[in-house]
């Protein structure tokens, strides 16, 4: 997996490119000797000192030189940590040099001849994983908050890279462990085979804990997917019924072409923004219309297209829309969102009046399953903040998030939700009376998912995909 914590390795851990510093970082056990050669701590006293006699945790200036030439390739700024107190869990060293691809290069070059390899994409991280730094959900929580564009994003990050979920994975696994002692000794002690019923119910407490709390971690994937796959939006209803207008509003920029002729909106269009720290894709798509217009008519395949993928369809309604239109469209809207989608209705252009049909859209849209209605005037701003507050709203209502802990990685959500399926399996055995050995065997085949969250059970080939998706300098 990880080379020894004698092999040295190396590599820019800040982005490619121009910057006005760079840092350089190396990690192994000798990692401070191995570029005494070639770097020369600048003594204010006058003179230079060694990397190697540099007290750890300290930071100094010194001169950056080809050991071969001692041409001077930079000034730098060197931290030293040392082992087991530093990100790796190894000895480890940072140079801070001026940020211009040719001292990156030169710089890297140098450390190559002096014997240090160029690190492997993540291979910081996974040292720190290997040496017991932290739980593998936590290394991966370190990439999400890389990754992170969004403030929600950033908090389930943190929240997970702190040791949230491996705590909570943790007592769901020690719970399992004792209970399948529990079964050993009962099983062992019985001389007819037959643990008492009182062994039973006990495990059964345990194993529905276990499935309800699993239950609760898997559910804030709900949540989570919205933070790493971003929540998706649409806007939908008939020509000029001002889509686009809402589109560029909430988005704040004008992202799509608005005119009075109907059927402007040809394609889906995206815009990608924050809702109150929640990263969003909002999707304008065509008027809904009977074209035999090629162009429209795709559009519209399109636009119904968009519905099953939306986490909130926004219907819109203008003081023109009909009853009928209304009628039909939120029935091929119902029957194409997801169960767990939500539907609102806007009446938008309320700044002209109301629509002289609104009651009986409204009583349509309940039967659709509208959650809400909401009075809007895209072009003049009138509640569209309520707009952005229903999508809010959406987030915020889905699924559970005992303490903050929302999981995002798909990984994690698959291998959880496998490990639940697993203790179901054990609970409805034990429910038809099988024997507790045989449930204890079941919740071994879940413990074995369950610690692939920690990295207790992980495979070589587990971690090497996992780590490989990280950058390089991480
Ligand atoms: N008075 C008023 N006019 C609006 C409002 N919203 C949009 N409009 C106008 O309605 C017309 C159509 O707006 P669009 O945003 O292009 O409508 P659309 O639903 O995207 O139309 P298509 O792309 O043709 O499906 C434009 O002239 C807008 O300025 C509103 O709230 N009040
Ligand atoms: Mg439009």
């Amino acid at each position: 997996m990880t080379g020894s914590a004698d092999e040295l390795f190396c590599a820019v851990s800040t982005p490619a490119g121009t910057s006005g510093i760079a840092v350089i970082r190396i990690s192994g056990n000798g990692a401070a000797k191995s570029i005494d050669r070639s770097v020369k701590i600048i003594r204010s006293s006058g003179g230079y000192g060694k990397v190697s006699e540099l007290p750890g945790y300290t930071c100094c200036f010194a001169d950056l030189r080809d050991p071969d030439t001692g041409v001077s390739v930079d000034k730098v700024v060197i931290t030293r940590f040392e082992a087991p107190f530093s990100y790796t869990g190894d000895e480890m060293v940072e140079i801070s040099c001026h940020g211009s691809p040719e001292v990156k290069k030169e710089i890297l070059d140098i450390l190559y001849r002096l014997g240090i390899r160029a690190a492997g994409p993540g291979e910081f991280t996974k040292t720190a994983f290997m040496n017991g730094k932290m739980s593998l959900s936590s290394a991966e929580a370190v990439m999400d908050i890389i990754a992170s564009d969004s403030s929600e994003e950033l908090r389930a990050a943190n929240i997970i890279s702190e040791g949230a979920l491996a705590k909570r994975t943790d007592k769901i696994e020690n719970d399992l462990y004792e209970m399948m002692a529990m079964i050993e000794m009962a099983v062992d002690f019985d001389d007819d085979d037959s643990p008492d019923d009182d062994t039973r119910v006990k495990v059964s407490g345990i194993l529905n804990d276990s499935v309800a709390e699993l239950e609760r971690i898997v559910l804030s994937y709900r949540k989570g997917r919205m933070l790493s796959e971003k929540m998706k939006v649409s806007f939908t209803g008939i020509p000029n019924s001002g889509k686009s207008t809402l589109l560029n509003s909430i988005a704040g920029y004008d992202r799509s072409i608005v005119t009075d002729i109907s059927g402007t909106t040809t394609d889906t269009i995206e815009a990608v923004c924050d809702i109150y720290g929640v990263p969003v894709i909002l999707t304008d798509t065509a008027g809904i219309t009977k074209s035999s217009d090629r162009i429209e008519a795709l559009g519209v395949e399109r636009a119904i297209r968009e519905y099953g993928k939306s986490d909130i369809v926004f219907y819109l309604v203008s003081p023109d829309t009909t009853v009928k239109q209304v009628s039909d469209q939120l029935h091929d809207v119902r029957a194409k969102i997801r169960e767990d989608a939500e539907l609102i209705v806007l009446f938008n252009k309320s700044d002209l009046g109301s629509n002289p049909g609104e009651e009986e859209i409204r009583e349509i849209g309940r039967r659709y399953g509208a959650s809400s209605f909401i009075p809007i005037s895209a072009s003049d701003g009138t509640n569209v903040e309520e707009v952005r507050k229903a999508i809010k709203a959406h987030y915020d209502n889905a699924g559970v998030s005992d303490g903050g802990l929302v999981i995002t990685n798909r990984r994690h959500y698959e291998t959880l939700d496998s490990a639940l399926g697993i203790l179901r399996t054990a609970v409805t055995a034990l429910d038809k009376g099988e024997g507790l050995d045989v449930v204890s065997s079941i919740v071994r085949a879940a413990l074995d998912k369950t610690g692939e969250i920690s990295g207790k059970t992980v495979s070589a080939d587990l971690a090497k995909t996992i780590f490989d998706r990280f950058c390089i300098g991480k």
